[in-house]
């Protein structure tokens, strides 16, 4: 968010004891009443620096601006959407686009960041001030279907991101985005999937809802799509940390699903059943997994056909891979001796690679110094060896900031 100039010099002004008398001069009318002229749900804008004269208002999207072109010296925007500002009409030059958060409160009104503003848009998420909502996924045709990480069963791996205003873009590995959930997905503070858990072939969501604790199955259409949820756990999830979809772990050949009890530590198995729910859950790691502030599903890394777990560890950033046995993890292998927690977070959707094992993506925090890319929102790629391992990441310059959640 750019800083307020006016507001931050009145700011000053106040804490220095100065008052608006001091600072505008005697008489003079407070900056702030004028602003608030401004009416809620429209972005407004003068042509001098404290709010004065005639004011601009409109709430849509306004391609070329005739007598207010190059005019706006001071903006407010009291929508409930990003505006975007261009020097160029017809939203071009978006590389250098202005960016002002929703502010209905009228928190944050000041200057335009340029002053040659030639046009004027409203969006949901500021990644669609410069660019579409989602970030560039690619994925090569791997010679076999993993099972997972794969909604529309193509062997391309596939993506799921939700952005910062709830909807769910369906990223299928040429680059492109759709939009398969039109809003709400904020309302889940956990997403994860990893197979079919409806008994159908297809792969499946599953969700946390906040409010509730309830755990939801969206069943996957088999085109990238979700179809009418089921629930799947009627509460008490919010106890759970970690929700992950694993790929069969029981040893039944369905996807069962992990967690880790928040109170005690606890690594829990939730197989899943002929019916497309949860079975009874059964134990299998009984302390410490708290220390583990990321848990990965990416299906067999080691050969033996058996779904393997990969987890970070809080305090070392270290990486563990956890070999998957019938009902139970073996002992771990360190994979990565440090600095895993750079990582925003992680992504196991098979072989992306196409070269028949299973890989791992990560995205950045601003920690992270990769060769050609750096600080948050960089896509590294991990290929998997073969062997539990994994290659030397490579960073993307893809830009994945910006956004709320990708699996
Ligand atoms: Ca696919
Ligand atoms: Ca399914
Ligand atoms: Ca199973
Ligand atoms: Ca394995």
């Amino acid at each position: 968010m750019r800083t307020s100039m006016l507001r931050r010099l009145v700011t000053v002004a106040t804490a220095l004891g100065l008052g608006s008398a001091g600072l505008l001069g005697v008489g003079a009318v407070p900056a702030q009443a004028v602003v608030q002229d401004c009416p809620r749900g429209y972005f407004c804008a003068w042509k001098t620096d404290n709010a004065t004269g005639t004011m601009f208002k409109t709430k849509v999207n306004t391609p070329t601006l005739g007598a207010w072109d190059n005019a706006f010296r001071t903006v407010a925007n009291r929508t409930d959407k990003f505006l975007c500002t261009y020097d160029g009409a017809n939203y071009a030059d978006p590389v250098g686009a202005g960016v002002r958060d929703p502010d209905p409160e009228l928190r944050d009104w000041g200057g335009p960041g340029s002053y040659s503003v030639s046009s004027l848009k409203f969006v949901p998420t500021a990644r669609e001030c410069d660019g579409p909502a989602y970030p560039e996924w690619h994925s090569y045709t791997a010679p076999k279907a993993a099972g997972f990480g794969d909604l529309n069963a193509d062997r391309k791996s596939d993506i799921v991101v939700r952005d910062t205003a709830g909807r769910l873009w369906y990223l299928p590995g040429d680059l492109t985005g759709r939009m398969i959930g039109t809003g709400g997905w904020n309302a889940m503070n956990a997403l994860t999937r990893h197979g079919d858990f409806s008994r159908d072939g297809r792969e499946d969501v599953i969700a946390r809802e906040a409010s509730t604790g309830k755990l939801w199955l969206y069943p996957g259409t088999g085109t990238g799509s979700l179809g009418a949820r089921k629930l799947i756990g009627s509460g008490g999830w919010n106890s759970m940390d970690r929700i992950t979809a694993f790929g069969d772990l029981s040893g039944d050949g369905r996807a069962d699903l992990i967690a880790v009890e928040k109170a005690t530590g606890k690594l829990w198995l939730y197989p899943g059943t002929s019916t497309g729910t949860l079975g009874a859950r059964k134990l299998i790691g009984s302390g410490g997994w708290n220390a583990m502030n990321t848990l990965v599903a990416p299906g067999d890394t080691n050969g033996d056909g058996r779904a393997d777990l990969i987890a970070r560890e809080a305090s070392t950033g270290k990486l563990w891979l956890y070999p998957g046995r019938t009902g139970a993890v073996g002992s771990r292998v360190l994979i990565g001796s440090g600095g895993w927690n750079v990582m925003a977070s992680f992504l196991a959707v098979g072989d992306f690679g196409g070269d028949g094992v299973n890989d791992i993506a990560t995205v950045t925090t601003s920690g992270y110094v990769g060769e050609g890319c750096r600080g948050v929102g960089c896509l590294v790629l991990y290929g998997g060896t073969g062997t539990g391992t994994l290659k030397p990441g490579t960073p993307e310059m893809h830009n994945w900031s910006g956004l709320n959640g990708a699996f």
